[in-house]
């Protein structure tokens, strides 16, 4: 590491996507920046999680970085859907490339921040004790950072392994032979019960919200496609940018009822066949309108019933009770014909109640699952859960853990009223996990860089959201999911999934694209809506 200056002029924390290209960024401006971070290297959300299984569920070909043409030209992503490992290889790949690492100090869990109005600097203190002075400090913690870990009556008994899927170690289990649990059916569980199946004598899934999954239909890149990448990846890149979610997803353009019944059957076919999570694009108002959503949803229970050959498990399977793609859509390979699979059990929580977890096993009213490892892949305290860890004290005695009790409140996910010179990348408020996160980060970092200079520019010392701009902005995000079927699913966007967590929609559903431009027209007008000095 280089030696640190105090006070610096930014401190950074975290050191996933974010944080590696805001050292960068920050760095070529020529101030003095650094990142701490609580792993021991690079890499996130992607460096925590390694459980079986785990790949990105966004084409690799635009999961990375767009900023740099070298990084891009550089690189050669083998599949479609990249595994965790070749993305933890990518990360690193770019820190070495950018020379990141030396403005990075790792292992450093910060516990504290609090601003100084006399100085108007930030102070930043781990858990250690050390602490560092900054005059701007960007938050760049990941909205899936916090393992949830459930509140199951008697897990604290259990006498076998527990593994939570956010801490998977970096020796991976050897689970063959073993009776194996998984809870939760999310993206992770998803993802990992197809192939603890095949490692585990006999694997149970306790399923509390059946999932909606789309085939992944995953494989190695054609050469020709990664070419063709290579050779236009900035316009590919720009139209990604000006998309709804920062995705080359092929977006239907016209609503259900301007589409015969038969050529919209033959649509959703198509893009089944294709994979990944188009099929729920097929119609403009598939999460706006109550009658596209169900034939959407109709087409997937159709898929489950006849990938599962047992009639009772696949209408266990099927999910109810909330419109499709309100929760997060999962991708799979053979998620559902795991449970044609004669060593997998499914328990399905709306028909059989878990009572407890004993010494050795899962009790519920239908009877007892004798298990050696039980694995939570019960998600995440998303969006608040990394910021809200870290006592933030603002100006005037502002505390964001009390700001934040009745739900987060930001303007454009980036300023909070009350914190000055603090910035957070893919904050709630923000398209953030309703778009290609890293396009997001890098318009964050990017939009964020370029207030930086104005402030530098314009001799100022501190920026803040206004409060009346702030309330106009929550009220705008309330209105635009308000407009969608998205408040109709218990998510974990709205903060459902954490028993006291206050819920409100919190990521930004008005289209990347959208935000992109008042974002761009907010530091035209001078970054109005924040009160600068
Ligand atoms: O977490 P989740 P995840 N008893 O919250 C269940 C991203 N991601 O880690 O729905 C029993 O979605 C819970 O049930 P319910 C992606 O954005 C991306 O799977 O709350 N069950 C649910 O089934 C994703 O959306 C990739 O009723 C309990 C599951 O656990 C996000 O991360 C891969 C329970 C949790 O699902 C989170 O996904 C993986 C309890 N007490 C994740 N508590 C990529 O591919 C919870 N559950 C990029």
């Amino acid at each position: 590491m280089t030696e640190t200056q105090n006070p610096l002029d930014v401190l950074i924390v975290g050191a996933g996507f974010a944080g590696v290209y805001g050292v960068h960024k920050f760095r070529s401006m020529g101030f003095n920046v650094l990142a701490v971070e609580a792993g021991e290297n690079v890499g996130g959300t992607w460096y925590w999680n390694r459980y079986p299984g785990l790949r990105c569920d966004v084409d690799s070909l635009e999961y990375c970085f767009g900023f740099s043409e070298e990084l891009q030209r550089d690189w050669t992503w083998t599949e479609r859907y990249a595994r965790q490992e070749e993305i933890e290889r990518y990360i690193n790949y770019a820190a070495d490339r950018l020379d990141v690492r030396k403005d990075i100090r790792f292992n450093a869990r910060v516990a504290s921040t609090a601003f100084d109005e006399a100085s108007a600097l930030w102070t930043v203190t781990l858990e250690n004790g050390d602490s560092y002075q900054s005059r701007f400090i960007v938050m760049a913690t990941g909205c899936l950072t916090v393992p949830k870990t459930p509140d199951i009556a008697g897990i604290g008994d259990f006498k076998g392994e527990l593994f939570h899927s956010v801490r998977w170690p970096r020796q991976s289990p050897d689970l063959s032979g073993k009776n194996v649990a998984v809870i939760g059916t999310g993206s992770t569980g998803v993802q990992m019960i197809p192939l603890l199946a095949q490692q585990a004598k006999n694997l149970v899934v306790v399923q509390r919200t059946p999932a909606y999954c789309v085939p992944a239909r995953n494989g190695p890149w054609p050469q020709e496609r990664v070419e063709y990448w290579r050779e236009n990846f900035t316009q590919l890149r720009d139209m990604a940018k000006n998309s709804r979610a920062g995705v080359l997803h092929e977006y239907g353009i016209l609503p259900l009822h301007a589409i015969r019944a038969e050529d919209r059957e033959a649509d959703l076919e198509r893009r089944w066949l294709k994979g990944g999570p188009n099929v729920t694009y097929a119609f403009n108002d598939v999460v706006t309108n109550k009658a596209a959503n169900e034939v959407v949803a109709e087409f997937f229970h159709r898929k489950i019933r006849s990938a599962v050959t047992d009639p009772a498990t696949a209408e266990k399977l099927i999910p109810s009770g909330f419109p499709i793609a309100t929760k997060r859509m999962c991708v799979g390979t053979d998620y559902y014909e795991t449970y044609n699979r004669d060593n997998v059990q499914l328990i399905d929580l709306r028909t059989e109640k878990l009572e407890q977890i004993e010494a050795h096993g899962i009790r519920t009213t239908d009877g007892f699952y004798p298990v050696d490892v039980i694995i939570l892949a019960t998600g995440y305290d998303a969006m608040t859960g990394a910021l809200l860890a870290i006592d933030i004290q603002g100006r005037d005695g502002h505390r964001l853990r009390e700001d934040w009790s009745h739900g987060p409140e930001s303007y454009i996910g980036m300023g909070i009223s009350g914190y000055p010179n603090m910035f957070v990348v893919t904050g709630p408020g923000s398209p953030s996990v309703f778009s290609n996160v890293v396009v997001s980060i890098e318009h964050d970092i990017e939009w964020i860089a370029d207030c930086l200079a104005y402030m530098r520019e314009h001799g100022k010392q501190t920026i803040e959201a206004d409060p009346a701009a702030q309330d106009r902005w929550m009220d705008h995000v309330d209105e635009v999911a308000g407009r969608t079927l998205l408040n109709e699913a218990a998510s974990w966007y709205r903060g459902a999934n954490v028993a006291g967590k206050p819920q409100r929609f919190m990521p930004y559903v008005g289209g990347v694209n959208t935000y992109r431009d008042t974002c761009r027209q907010i530091a035209a007008n001078g970054y109005e809506g924040f009160n600068i000095d």
